[in-house]
């Protein structure tokens, strides 16, 4: 499959970009990557809990969180025969797939992701960070809450974007993700979601997400979702409040790959709350450093 770039990524996104903190890249992968991904998909979402999740010994070892969280999601997955269900029928959420699944390994290092990534947000190189996939049955009600993703991030920088790319299509009215435009250029310090946010629970000084869907018919609220074609993909600032995207399709399953990159201005800024990442326990850490931990966040692609 080609790395080569299909889309020409021009000053129009790049402007866009930078004026909304998200852009649609239209046409950015072409078809095998698609249904090699979706293959995958097909693939792993039918594993028996004990061959998901299969990181590397020495991480689990080395990072008691890490450890926590996935025989938490485990075991959930055996309750529930779903990967990591959003507490929401026909909702489910996978993660890390690059440490245990070749396929998303290969589509981080070999697809032309991260070459669209660092043409979009102008940075020199570019190292992959992590990936998730996000399912949604049909008919699935349960929309993904409002959110920013940078509070759940260990760093700083605003180099830290997200690649939302659905397998198959999706329309703005009955599935897509939705975005607040603009919203990237607020600071939010929202307690996030996190397994480990969750565990230490929300202190007093720190709010919820705000729930945008309260303000639905606020013309001065800008709602802005996609029809997209598997081969789209949306590029989001990591400050960019997004969420919605229920699957009101009466047919067709809603799934969707997102892959966070890490690009020039990202220093660590670890904080109890945010994720866990396999390969980096958070006592690892150095606050104000950048990232230089090639076998974890390699590098896929300099300008
Ligand atoms: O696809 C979804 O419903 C959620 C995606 C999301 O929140 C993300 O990728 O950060």
């Amino acid at each position: 499959m080609k790395r080569k770039l299909l889309a020409q990524i021009t000053d129009a996104h790049r402007d866009t970009y930078r004026r909304d903190g998200v852009v649609l890249i239209e046409g950015a992968f072409e078809p095998p990557w698609i249904e090699f991904l979706r293959v995958a998909w097909e693939r792993i979402r039918r594993l028996p809990p004990e061959q998901t999740y299969t990181l590397p010994e020495a991480f689990l070892a080395q990072d008691p969180a890490l450890r926590e969280e996935i025989s938490a999601i485990r075991s959930e997955h055996a309750a529930s025969r779903q990967l990591y269900t959003e507490q929401a029928e026909g909702f489910v959420r996978c993660k890390y797939m690059r440490w245990w699944a070749p396929e998303f390994h290969r589509f981080a290092l070999e697809s032309p992701a991260a070459e669209i990534i660092g043409r979009v947000i102008g940075a020199r190189e570019i190292r992959f960070f992590l990936d998730a996939i996000f399912m949604k049955e049909p008919n699935c009600s349960a929309r993904t809450y409002w959110h920013a993703d940078q509070p759940a991030w260990p760093v700083r920088g605003e180099h830290v974007p997200t690649m939302w790319m659905p397998l198959y299509p999706v329309s703005a009215r009955l599935s897509s993700l939705e975005y607040l435009p603009g919203s990237h250029k607020t600071s939010d310090h929202s307690w996030p979601n996190t397994f480990n946010a969750k565990k230490i629970g929300r202190p007093a000084d720190r709010s919820e997400f705000f729930d945008w869907e309260t303000r639905r018919s606020d013309p001065d609220v800008h709602f802005l979702a996609f029809d997209m074609q598997p081969g789209d993909a949306v590029i989001l600032h990591p400050a960019m409040w997004h969420g919605g995207g229920a699957n009101l399709h009466p047919s067709q399953h809603r799934v969707a790959l997102s892959t966070r990159w890490f690009g020039d201005d990202v220093r660590w800024d670890p904080r109890p709350e945010c994720i866990n990442i396999p390969g980096m326990p958070m006592a690892a850490m150095e606050r104000g450093r950048p990232v230089t931990q090639d076998e974890i966040f390699p590098v896929v692609w300099r300008g």
